[in-house]
């Protein structure tokens, strides 16, 4: 049995969308920054880190969200969601969600000026391509919950990343996507600055 910890909109909206789009039944946990949940001694038994998102896999829990998108990736491989016997392709699809979670997370909070230096970075290595390594991928799922986190909360002027906008409409355009939003939406969002 699989059990997702979330916050609405914070980073477990990835593995959020990843179990939609693979379409297996698990258990939602809402947890709440208000009610302080992240520090209650009950989740701090499970994740001493206090973070979101933590899955629970029949009891075992595995944090940090690249690990839990690849975890989702190679366990229902019918989802298409990572290339399978292409080392390279998949190279491609960890190097994006290592930079992902090396300069583009920590990016938002070190302030609009430099956050747009690093957005720009990822606006150049998208280019034009559709998804991020070519085709639909678990990178795709990790690097829009970073840049729609990032558009809601600095928000940037408008035109400043093409790429990354128009990646960002292609996302919120799928089934999964917005599956994800409408359940998060009606939990609450409570983000913090
Ligand atoms: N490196 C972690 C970062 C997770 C993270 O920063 N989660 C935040 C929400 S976006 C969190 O749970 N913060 C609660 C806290 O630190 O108290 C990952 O990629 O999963």
């Amino acid at each position: 049995m699989l059990k997702l910890y979330f916050s609405p909109g914070a980073s477990s909206m990835a593995p959020h969308i990843a179990l939609y789009e693979i379409g297996v039944p698990f258990e939602a946990q809402p947890m709440s920054f208000h009610k302080n949940d992240h520090r209650a001694p009950e989740f701090l038994a499970i994740n001493p880190e206090g973070t979101v998102p933590t899955l629970l896999i029949d009891g075992r829990a595995l944090t940090e969200v690249a690990a839990i998108l690849y975890y989702l990736a190679r366990r229902f491989p019918e989802a298409n969601l990572l290339p399978r016997d292409e080392p390279e392709a998949e190279a491609h699809a960890i190097s994006w969600m290592s930079f992902i979670a090396s300069r583009v997370h920590p990016a938002r909070g070190r302030g609009l000026e430099y956050a747009t230096k690093i957005y720009k970075l990822a606006d150049e290595r998208l280019g034009a391509r559709e998804w991020a390594i070519g085709r639909y991928s678990i990178a795709d799922i990790h690097l829009f919950r970073l840049f729609w986190r990032f558009e809601n909360s600095l928000k940037p002027p408008p035109g400043t990343f093409p790429n990354l906008s128009a990646h960002l409409q292609r996302m919120m355009a799928r089934p999964a996507v917005k599956k994800t939003i409408e359940i998060e939406a009606a939990v609450g969002y409570e983000l913090p600055a």
